[in-house]
């Protein structure tokens, strides 16, 4: 069993870059479906920040292909420097979503954490989304559409240089997990820049546990473990309540396994839990599963194996 180091929990309640509203209740749904408790039964040590603040979501249609930018850009800026201050005390930061347009936000500021203290970051990406659309060609101008070009430093100079100088991310640095809805022009994207991708079919080909070990491949002593968690990635079976429902994700046990193989890596650093929608939810059920998951992933097991 790896110990981890103190959490920190920083809920940004916005839905200003999806297609759905209600992600904003996101944090409080986590929060009334234990998190906090869950990871302090853990035995870790789990500090609650409350909530960083940003504009409201005006609901309007696409300018130059981005709906709400200047929004998007002030909600991630709040969230880098909260998950900045977290990391700078050598905590660990969970980000409680929200859309994943504020992956950008929590990403940059831990590349630029991993780039001060040596260290070498890889991003896991569990969605059934590639979130790598750009203006040019996304079908619906929301920008939790396009977090992961953004980092790559595909997308508007305000959010691809959030952290005041290089995108934060190269794509060899970042695996996606559980791929299933891609857009046509995104796909183009994808295959050009190579990202690497773990689709459903390759997850139901060669199983999850292959596809973990293939993942966390090669991970050493100063390698920062990053995992961005779309609650979507989950198949809308067990958990409805997100915006955009993507049939034949994974399984409870495909998804317990790849927490549990993060676990076992000893390398979390760090994690995004988004687009949580409670408003599409029935009874907190998705959140109390995105909770169980979590414990997983930090360490949680039947039998005897904690
Ligand atoms: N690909 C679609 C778009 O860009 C949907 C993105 N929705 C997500 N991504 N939930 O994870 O609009
Ligand atoms: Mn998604
Ligand atoms: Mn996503
Ligand atoms: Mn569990």
């Amino acid at each position: 069993m790896h110990t981890f180091p103190p959490i920190s929990l920083i809920g940004a309640p916005t839905d200003i870059g999806a297609g759905h509203r209600g992600a904003s209740m996101g944090p409080e749904a986590l929060r009334v479906a234990g998190l906090a408790a869950a990871l302090a039964a853990r035995g870790l040590d789990v500090v609650d920040r409350g909530n960083v603040a940003g504009p409201f979501n005006p609901w309007l249609p696409p300018t130059d292909g981005y709906r709400h930018l200047g929004e998007v850009v002030a909600w991630n800026r709040a969230v880098m420097q909260a998950v900045a201050a977290e990391l700078a005390q050598e905590r660990l930061p969970i980000l409680l979503g929200g859309d994943h347009c504020l992956a950008i936000g929590s990403i940059t500021a831990v590349a630029r954490h991993c780039r001060e203290q040596g260290k070498h970051l890889t991003v896991l990406w569990l969605d059934a989304h590639a979130d790598f659309n750009t203006s040019a060609i996304t079908p619906s101008g929301n920008i939790h559409g396009m977090p992961v070009a953004c980092l790559c430093g595909f997308g508007p100079q305000e959010l691809t240089g959030l952290g005041g100088g290089a995108p934060a991310l190269s794509p060899e640095q970042i695996r996606q997990i559980g791929i299933r809805s891609v857009d046509a022009g995104e796909k183009k994207l994808v295959r050009d820049v190579g990202l690497d991708i773990y689709d459903m079919r390759y997850i139901d080909e060669v199983g999850m546990k292959r596809v973990m070990e293939e993942a966390l491949l090669n991970l050493g002593p100063r390698d920062h473990l990053h995992v961005s968690f779309d609650v979507d990635f989950l198949d809308p079976g067990i958990a409805p309540g997100v915006g955009t429902t993507i049939p034949g994700g994974p399984n409870y046990r495909e998804a317990q396994l790849c927490m549990e193989m993060i676990a076992d890596s000893g390398r979390l650093g760090s994690l995004d839990i988004m687009e949580l929608n409670p408003a599409l939810d029935v009874r907190n059920q998705t959140a109390m599963l995105a909770v169980d998951l979590v414990e997983s992933l930090f360490g949680k097991s039947t039998l005897m194996r904690d």
